[in-house]
């Protein structure tokens, strides 16, 4: 028994690559969350869009909330041990009858990390099913190496080359259903993607820390820049990252920004094309 995580839910995560779902909060401070993400959206609506979906941890204090919340640090211990930093974090927002997809694809294939053993917990503050576009995994798929992965770049693809495994049989796929509140955890190889929100009037909206990473992780492309955040993970060449204290400090806004230059460095090193997310 770890110290959010039953035996099984850990052994499950192995075996599978994914777990799903865990509480983290009630409904009610998942919605509360959700409405704190509408008001900031309304007050720098250019600040919770395109490429600055990603990193918005390290600007937004509700998100940073979210991101250190004890219950989401301690099921990350469960799985990675006790010294861990992360790396970064990404709004994945399927807006109401739209036709955005993410395409099934391992999250270890462009990040630049080695060894790829990462874990990613996704917050759900919407309803995520599979009317609404829930993801789904392909269990057991992350025992595999990477898988050779498309370039696409589908303009309704979220992903940033809309990269796609082809080949993927989908009959076997697990939809991960949260309710507002619960979060599911996945390995870096495993193979996810999710489709279109088909709802009229629900936004679906998850919070993704990706992700977090074990002591010895190490960047091969790019900047180190992660931020700590249980037990010792220095290596040579971090940055570390500053927490806000508040929102939208100059301060935390330059360093959201150097982070998504970073993330865009890494994400499309050797790219044909570059995309604004
Ligand atoms: O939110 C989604 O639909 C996909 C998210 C995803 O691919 C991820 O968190 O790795």
């Amino acid at each position: 028994m770890g110290k959010v995580l039953s035996q099984h839910q850990i052994e499950s995560y192995h075996k599978e690559g994914f777990i799903s779902p865990i509480n983290v909060m009630s409904e009610d401070e998942a919605n509360a969350y959700a409405a704190k993400l509408k008001a900031a959206e309304a007050k720098y609506p250019k600040d919770l869009t395109g490429v600055n979906r990603n990193n918005g941890h390290l600007c937004f204090k509700f998100l940073d909330d979210l991101a250190y919340h004890p219950k989401v640090l301690d099921a990350v211990e469960d799985l990675l041990g006790s010294n861990f930093s992360l790396w970064g974090s990404v709004l994945f927002i399927k807006e109401p009858s739209s036709s955005h997809f993410v395409s099934w694809h391992q999250d270890a294939t462009y990040m630049g990390i080695t060894p790829r053993n990462f874990v990613t917990p996704w917050i759900a503050l919407t309803h995520s099913t599979r009317y609404t576009g829930c993801m789904s995994m392909i269990p057991g798929s992350h025992h595999k190496d990477i898988q050779p992965h498309q370039d696409t770049y589908g303009a309704d693809n979220i992903l940033t080359r809309g990269q796609e495994v082809t080949n993927v049989d989908a009959n076997l796929a697990v939809d991960l259903i949260l309710k507002p509140g619960q979060m599911s955890l996945h390995h870096a190889m495993i193979i996810h993607g999710s489709q279109p929100n088909q709802s009229e009037d629900q936004r679906r909206i998850g919070f993704a820390l990706q992700s977090f990473m074990p002591a010895g992780a190490k960047q091969t492309i790019g900047d180190n820049n992660w931020s700590p955040v249980r037990g010792h993970c220095s290596q040579k060449g971090h940055h570390y990252l500053p927490r806000p204290q508040i929102d939208m400090a100059a301060g935390s806004v330059q360093v959201r920004d150097q982070s998504n230059q970073n993330f865009s460095n890494i994400l499309y090193h050797g790219a044909k094309i570059k995309r604004d997310y």
